[in-house]
């Protein structure tokens, strides 16, 4: 099923289970060459999801600042390739939500445990805006806050499941969102963890 969200957003119910397993193999690639790491907020915090990324771009944080940077400050490499199952899923999707052009050159994977949490932001750090986010949950579900143009606007609460695809575009691009500190709640092929990975053009 499809859920809307916004004018140019959308949940696909389910949209990337016929694809979990060549999923999951291409986080394994990207994880073996480029770990999960706890990056540091210019803030002075710890995230305490972990994260790391594949394609050209990888996006990173730290004491000077959020980026794009096309090596891993931690292996002094260039990020691992994105798996082509990334790349066709989220092409797919992109053209399922009104997005038939979409270039992807950067992918976020986010790894969350219990009581992970992402506090209310905006993605600003790519060039193009309108490039749409095209974005997989696996594991663990998630209350996902979706809010306004502005922080104070209400958000509201939507919850994502393994297998579900969400684009994010057009008007729907820069709106404050975040996700409510996860619940231990297993899942069978990936127990105690989500995986969130974002598909993006950044450069
Ligand atoms: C997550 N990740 O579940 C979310 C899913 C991130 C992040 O927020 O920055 O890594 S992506 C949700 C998203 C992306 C871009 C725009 C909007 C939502 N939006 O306009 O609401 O780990
Ligand atoms: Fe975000």
């Amino acid at each position: 099923g499809r859920v809307i969200l916004g004018p140019q957003s959308v949940v696909l119910r389910g949209f990337a289970l016929p694809t979990v397993d060549a999923l999951l193999a291409g986080v394994d690639e990207v994880t073996a060459q480029a770990p999960f790491r706890h990056m540091e907020t210019p803030g002075g915090y710890t995230m305490s999801v972990a994260l790391t990324n594949c394609g050209e771009l990888g996006w990173t944080t730290d004491a000077r600042g959020y980026r794009y940077s096309r090596i891993d400050p931690v292996s002094g490499q260039p990020w691992p390739a994105m798996p082509q199952a990334f790349r066709q899923l989220a092409q797919d999707a992109a053209r399922e939500a009104g997005f038939p052009d979409f270039a992807p050159d950067a992918c976020l994977v986010n790894r969350y445990e219990p009581g992970s949490r992402l506090s209310l932001h905006q993605d600003r750090n790519e060039r193009d805006f309108g490039a749409p986010i095209v974005s997989v949950s696996l594991g663990m579900p998630a209350m996902f806050l979706f809010g306004g143009d502005d922080r104070a606007d209400r958000a509201a609460r939507v919850p994502l499941f393994h297998g579900d695809v969400v684009v994010w575009g057009g008007v729907d691009r820069l709106r404050f969102h975040g996700v409510m500190p996860l619940k231990d709640l297993p899942h069978p092929r990936l127990g105690s963890r989500r995986i969130n990975f974002t598909i993006r053009k950044a450069g």
